[in-house]
């Protein structure tokens, strides 16, 4: 794999190991490099830090759960799904992250973003450790009660894995707020429990977090609010590119508008749509939240706007802005992509997907000067306001939505202050992938070096 050249020699052949013990996991291994490359200043700064035993555990989870999901479809046709879990780090809190439910869900995938969320829930501070489960199942076209009996199912092996102390799932890709109560309904089931902290998302009347709905797209555009800061900038009257139309998307794009930007595009795994007047919020929750419908309805209702599938050619990045967040998926924007986005004059990428810029376009944008910042520390604001959620859930109390939304605010500027001062530290100003990966790593492997070789 390229890129180990750029490896400490210490954690070269760690990675081999890595690529040996995970062959067949390109995601996975992608995320490990990206870790590896910003951590050889450790070796010399900060030799508390060199207890490589540290880093080799810190690559392989603390369990996997590979599970059959069968669950029978309208018509009575039987279907067998896999279900996944995978436990990455419980150093510093009970095993934290998201199901997705997507077609592409792979051991690869979940690990990758297991491995990702492991560093993102340190950056938080939060009491939180690392994990990350889904499935291949295609929520696409479903019927609610086809949607409902396999997540249902999908519980009925998970729920011994959980816990409000041991494991606590949220959504991802095609979980939302629908399958988080559908999944807790079943977990409450078949424990006889009404353990609200063992699951986040959920719906505001039974137990979920004001602004939790909101938190990731928000969290998003507060980060780069604060690199923008940084360089006498801010989001007044910019020309802004959102990726994905899911729940980071729409709320990245409602966020940025209430901050004065301009967003003119957004997308889907089919098309994307420019809208030169702005992206109408409304509709667009109307259309993909209430609906659950595609982008060319949005369209169709808003006939000034130009729709295009996707294609060799055409993608959302040949769209010219100031301020690029991808939203939607792992590597969507690429080297060609980024060379575009550079020629079209970003300023700005801010990720709220995980991993969604390969590491050739990230060394596009870092050499051409574009302020970019890693989603593990940009689109922490979802799983930080989960915490949140665990904390009322744990206090049996509820905040307001502005309480909430300023928690959350101040939890990305610390993120954001915590990669710039870290980034300081090492000599390398400015890198958000360096700072991210740095701070990060440091928490987890001081509460991993103090509960000693477990
Ligand atoms: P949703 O399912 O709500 O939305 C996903 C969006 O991305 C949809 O517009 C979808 O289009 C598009 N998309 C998904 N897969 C692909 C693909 N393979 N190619 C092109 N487009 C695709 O998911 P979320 O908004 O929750 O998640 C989006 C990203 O943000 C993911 O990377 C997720 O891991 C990350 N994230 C999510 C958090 C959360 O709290 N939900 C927190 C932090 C990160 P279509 O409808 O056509 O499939
Ligand atoms: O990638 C992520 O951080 C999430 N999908 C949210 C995880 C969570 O537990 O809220």
């Amino acid at each position: 794999m390229s890129g180990t050249a750029s490896l400490h020699p210490m954690l070269v052949p760690m990675f081999e190991t890595v690529l040996q013990r995970n062959a067949g996991e390109p995601e996975f291994q992608q995320a490990v490099l990206e870790v590896f490359q910003s951590l050889g200043p450790i070796a010399e700064r900060r030799k508390e830090y060199t207890d490589w035993s540290i880093i080799k555990r810190i690559c392989e989870p603390e369990r996997q759960i590979i599970f059959r999901v069968p669950w029978v479809d309208d018509k009575g046709e039987v279907h067998i799904n896999r279900g996944f879990r995978v436990e990455f780090n419980s150093a510093l809190g009970p095993y934290k992250g998201g199901l997705r439910f997507h077609p592409s869900v792979n051991l690869s995938i979940i690990k990758f973003l297991g491995f990702e969320q492991v560093f993102k829930n340190a950056l938080t501070g939060m009491p939180i450790g690392g994990g990350k489960g889904g499935s291949d199942f295609d929520p696409k076209g479903r019927s609610d009660n086809e949607i409902m009996r396999f997540c249902q199912s999908f519980m009925t092996e998970l729920y011994r894995h959980l816990g409000e102390y041991t494991d606590v799932p949220a959504g991802d890709i095609g979980v939302g707020g629908r399958e988080i109560g559908y999944l807790f309904g079943q977990y409450k089931r078949i424990t006889n429990r009404y353990e609200a902290g063992v699951i986040t998302g959920k719906g505001l009347t039974w137990g979920g977090s004001q602004a939790r709905k909101e938190a990731t797209g928000y969290g998003v555009v507060f980060f780069a609010e604060e690199m923008l800061r940084r360089v006498n900038d801010s989001f007044d009257g910019k020309r802004v590119v959102v990726s994905g139309s899911g729940n980071v998307a729409i709320y990245a794009v409602q966020k940025a508008t209430q901050l004065g930007a301009h967003v003119v595009a957004v997308s889907d795994s089919s098309g994307f749509v420019v809208d030169e007047d702005g992206i109408d919020v409304d509709l667009l929750v109307d259309v993909k939240e209430v609906r659950r419908e595609r982008l060319t309805e949005y369209s169709a209702q808003r006939p000034h706007t130009i729709y295009t599938e996707v294609g060799d050619n055409s993608s959302i990045w040949n769209v010219p802005c100031d301020i690029a967040l991808p939203c939607a998926t792992q590597n969507e924007l690429g080297e060609e992509h980024a060379r575009e986005l550079v020629a079209n004059g970003v300023k700005l990428v801010a990720e709220g997907a995980n991993m969604p810029t390969t590491p050739a376009a990230v060394h596009l944008f870092q050499d051409a000067g574009v302020l970019y910042a890693p989603g593990k520390a940009s689109n922490a604001g979802g799983v930080a306001t989960s915490a949140l959620e665990m904390q009322q859930n744990a206090s049996r109390d509820t905040w307001d939505f502005e309480t909430t939304e300023d928690r959350l605010r101040e939890i990305m500027i610390g993120i954001h202050d915590e990669c710039v001062l870290t980034a300081e530290e090492f000599n390398v100003d400015g890198d958000y992938v360096a700072g991210a990966n740095l701070a990060g790593f440091m928490r987890v492997a001081t509460a991993m070096s103090a509960l000693g070789v477990i």
